[in-house]
């Protein structure tokens, strides 16, 4: 499920919290966690279950290895279980570190001031007794975005909390997240800059529920980093490319001025002169959005004797000022209808690249990455040279529906940006 949660515009003062939640104890991390740290040593503390949890040991063995970026392991240590070890990074290049302490706990502590936690849906951060505050980065064109957790236990819960870094609470939530869960937050204002973000998971609000251990992760439009300061969220913008991830969006429709970018609608298949086409209704509506107050509003209807096996809905927008386009990025505001998402650049010399965006198969926000360089891109038409060539190009977005499928829908779209230029 994803919980929306508003911005309350008159914000409860949380800034006297804000400050007492400095100088916080290191996070502790269980089972498999990876970290990214520059050239430094890194002090890792094995800290038994028993520590904390007297009626009951493991023996596992705790490991610390350091991977190259390629995932290459550079050096493994075989930590003791309730000694610390220290693990030394060299060279000029950051690495990964993979903390195994299996069911026992480890606290690491790198000397850098810099070094950022990996929490993605692939390797979430895993940390028992959650933590007062991480920063992540959000990147410009975002104004908003999603946290996950998992504390699988029952009774073992959480409360997450994305607050601005001058204590403003942006959103909370909590759960006992026996399954996974997402928090979805937006900003009061746009990101044109990109901004560091605080994220806190603290001890829930029920009394029936504790914080113990919990997989914490940011949702795939965020770079999934967590770092100890603002300042190494910051960092995030040169560290993520380096990991593959693009941090460097320009937003180009946000939909808040309410004037509806997409000029041109039109259904793919022709039908006999006397059939009626399918009602359909496009237009910036204030109902739902990812960031600010608008989206773009996308109904469709079909009758319900529609014989047609199939029908297609194109939405093209007016040309938009890109040069050098790579990818595309909005959010889709899903209906669980398995109707078929395309999305198709035309560019200047009316060369068309398609894009296979996949079905439509989920309730609610969702990030929408059309990568133009990607294997699953097809082009035809235009000057030939597969370049998405400016200066101007539009964007269209195709909705497929054939026979099986619900009769009605409403699908929302947000915050569509671009990355331009040169391959990271
Ligand atoms: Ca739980
Ligand atoms: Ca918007
Ligand atoms: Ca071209």
């Amino acid at each position: 499920m994803i919980f929306r949660l508003r911005i309350l515009l008159m914000m409860i003062c949380l800034m006297g919290a804000a400050a007492a939640a400095s100088a916080q104890e290191p996070p502790i991390v269980r089972y498999t966690t990876w970290m990214m740290v520059p050239p430094t040593t890194i002090e890792i503390e094995s800290r038994p279950y028993g520590s904390i949890h007297d009626d009951f040991t493991y023996r596992d063995q705790p490991t610390w290895t350091v991977l190259n970026l390629d995932g290459e392991v550079v050096q493994r240590v075989d930590g003791k279980l309730g000694v610390s070890t220290t693990v030394t990074v060299t060279g000029g290049q950051p690495a990964l570190l993979r903390l195994t302490p299996g069911s026992n706990y480890a606290v690491p502590q790198p000397a850098s001031e810099s070094y950022w936690y990996i929490a993605t849906s692939e390797a979430p951060m895993n940390v028992v007794g959650g933590f007062e505050a991480l920063y992540f980065y959000l990147p410009p064109g975002l104004s908003g975005g999603s946290i996950l957790a998992h504390a699988f236990s029952v009774g073992e819960a959480g409360r997450l909390v994305v607050s601005a870094l001058d204590g403003r609470e942006i959103a909370s939530y909590e759960s006992d997240f026996n399954e996974p869960e997402a928090m979805a937050f937006s900003l009061p204002e746009t990101n044109s800059d990109g901004v560091v973000l605080k994220l806190a998971l603290v001890k829930p609000q029920n009394p029936d529920w504790s914080v113990d251990d919990a997989a914490v992760w940011l949702g795939p439009e965020i770079p999934g980093l967590l770092a100890p300061t603002p300042e190494a969220a910051l960092e995030v913008r040169s560290i993520a490319p380096l990991v593959g991830i693009d941090t460097d969006w320009t937003p180009v429709l946000d939909f808040e001025d309410g004037a509806n970018p997409f000029a041109t609608i039109q259904w793919s298949k022709l039908v006999p002169e006397d059939a009626a086409l399918p009602a359909r209704d496009v237009s910036v509506s204030d109902e739902q959005a990812f960031g600010g107050e608008r989206a773009l509003r996308v109904e469709m209807r079909f009758p319900e004797n529609y014989e047609e096996a199939w029908q297609e809905l194109k939405l093209f927008t007016r040309p938009l000022p890109v040069e050098g386009l790579r990818k595309v990025r909005f959010f889709l505001y899903g209906d669980n209808s398995g109707r078929a998402l395309k999305v198709r650049v035309r560019d200047a010399s009316q060369e068309h690249h398609y894009f296979d965006a996949g079905t439509i198969d989920w309730t609610g926000w969702k990030a929408v990455v059309a990568d133009f360089e990607s294997a699953t891109m097809t082009v035809s038409g235009g000057d030939e040279n597969k370049r998405i060539d400016g200066p101007t190009v539009n964007v269209v977005l195709q909705i497929t529906h054939t026979a099986e499928m619900p009769l009605e829908s409403v699908l929302y779209v947000d915050d569509l940006s671009v990355q331009t230029g040169a391959k990271q």
